[in-house]
Formats: C-alpha cells, sequence, structure tokens
C-alpha cells in the first residue's frame, strides 16, 4: 500500500488545487511502481500534530479520491472523522483506514452502511498526547486484546469479517521498547484471523535504530516491511513502493 499524504495548499485556481494535482502525480507514480493500494491521508497523524475541521480534510482528498476511484485504482482513506469516512466511500474509496478504529461516535455505523473495508488500528491516547509516558504490562497482549475488542465491535455493528484489517499501529502511543517487541512477536496477532497491515515506513522507531532523518530512512523502512511480511503482515503500508517490491519479490521468490 502506497502513501500518498495530500498536503495543505494556500491558494486553488478553480479547478484542481494544486495539492490535488501533486498528489494525484505522486499516486500514479506510485501504482507504476507496483502499489496494491494507495492510502489517501488529509489529516497528519503524527505525534504532537493538532486535527483540521471536515470541510478542510474533504477538500484535500475527496478530489483524490474521485479520481483514482475513477481509474480503478484500489483507494482507501486515512481518516478517524465518520463525516469523511462517509464522503470518502461515496467518492469511490474501497477502505477507511482508521488510527482511532472507528472509536468515533458514528464511524461503526458509517462503514457498515457504506459496504466499505476497514482497517482497524491500536493507539493509545491520542495523536496530540499519545508519545508522553505511553505504558503497558504486556504490549502484545494488550494491543491484541484492543483489536479484538474492536474486531468484535465492527462484527456487531454488521461489518463482516471479510471486510475487516487489524493493525498494531507502530509508533502510536509507544516506547521504542514497546515497537520493538511487537515487531519481534508480530506472528502473535495471526490467530485473530484477518489480515495484517503494518506502517512502519521512516517511522522515528527506525531513525532511533539507524541514527538516520526521515527522508535517509528507505533501507531501514525496506528491511522492516521485509520482516514484517515474514511474520505474516499481508500489508505494508509504505513511502517506498519500488524498494518495497523488489524486496518482497525476492522473498516471494523464495516463499511464495
Ligand atoms: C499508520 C497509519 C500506521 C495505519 C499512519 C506515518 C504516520 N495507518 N497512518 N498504520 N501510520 N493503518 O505514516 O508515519 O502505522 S500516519
Amino acid at each position: 500500500m502506497g502513501i500518498v499524504n495530500v498536503t495543505p495548499d494556500s491558494f486553488s485556481d478553480g479547478g484542481l488545487c494544486a495539492s490535488t494535482e501533486s498528489a494525484l502525480r505522486h499516486a500514479v507514480r506510485l501504482i507504476e511502481q507496483g502499489a496494491d493500494w494507495l492510502d489517501i491521508g488529509g489529516e497528519s497523524t503524527r505525534p504532537g500534530s493538532m486535527p483540521v475541521d471536515v470541510e478542510e480534510e474533504l477538500r484535500r482528498i475527496i478530489p483524490v479520491v474521485e479520481a483514482l476511484a475513477g481509474m480503478g485504482v484500489p483507494v482507501s482513506v486515512d481518516t478517524t472523522k465518520p463525516e469523511v469516512m462517509r464522503a470518502a466511500i461515496k467518492a469511490g474509496a474501497a477502505m477507511i483506514n482508521d488510527v482511532n478504529a472507528l472509536r468515533s461516535p458514528g464511524a461503526l455505523e458509517v462503514v457498515a452502511a457504506g459496504g466499505a473495508a476497514a482497517c482497524l488500528m491500536h493507539m493509545q491516547g491520542e495523536p496530540r498526547n499519545m508519545q508522553i509516558n505511553p505504558q503497558y504490562d504486556d504490549v502484545v497482549a494488550e494491543v491484541k486484546e484492543f483489536l479484538q475488542q474492536r474486531l468484535d465491535a465492527a462484527q456487531a455493528a454488521g461489518i463482516t469479517r471479510e471486510r475487516l484489517v487489524i493493525d498494531p499501529g507502530f509508533g502510536f502511543g509507544k516506547m521504542q521498547e514497546h515497537n520493538i517487541e511487537l515487531l519481534r512477536h508480530l506472528d502473535r496477532f495471526s490467530d485473530l484471523g484477518v489480515p495484517l497491515m503494518v506502517g512502519l515506513s521512516r517511522k522515528a522507531m527506525l531513525g532511533k535504530i539507524t541514527g538516520n532523518e526521515a527522508a535517509d530512512r528507505v533501507h531501514a523502512s525496506v528491511a522492516a516491511a521485509l520482516l514484517a511480511a515474514t511474520k505474516g503482515a499481508g500489508i505494508v503500508r509504505v513511502h517506498d513502493v519500488k524498494a518495497t517490491r523488489d524486496a518482497l519479490a525476492v522473498y516471494n521468490a523464495v516463499n511464495g
């Protein structure tokens, strides 16, 4: 899954705004590099980031979702807001990727009614404060328990199991030791019985291991994605599609 962030722009010329055009150019490049899915995001969930309002998020992502879905590209939308989920599904998104695991009031119902798939991600706290002293007794067991509860809630709301994906949420309310522990034991998530997605690409966790800045974390990201795949991840959410594809091709040639 290739990551497409639709970043703010300061003007619109009445047609497609500058950020829409550059997001679409980037999206097409990622498809050419071999992405099976594109994850479109209009709100940063980086540690310390502040929320954006619904109108602004819609203005950023909907034209991009419509254009890509119109081209037949499988699109996922990274959002926590039910209003955005509804509009995204209407615009053609096939999956909602929610770092809040559909906990916002109304989110479960919107996805159930819209017929989309959903990625349920674990996060302790909120992006604003999540890296301030996150605590676990047994991080793997606690993340698993949370994801099991969210799977149950989603199914109770009418989202069938075939439409659900889980994600342990690397970097979302986790210290380095927690992230490492989760990656080491990623295979323990397979008994939840739904596909596992991971996002490790260019994250601070890899910066802490290598000492590299975000732009220089490509090799570490590819290693992490490959390691995750060997431990059962079926979807890897990445910035560097070509490099990750090549690494997975080697793995699949041996194990596929
Ligand atoms: C993730 C995400 C992740 C899922 C982000 C970043 C931060 N969605 N959205 N999993 N991370 N499902 O990419 O650095 O790990 S935004």
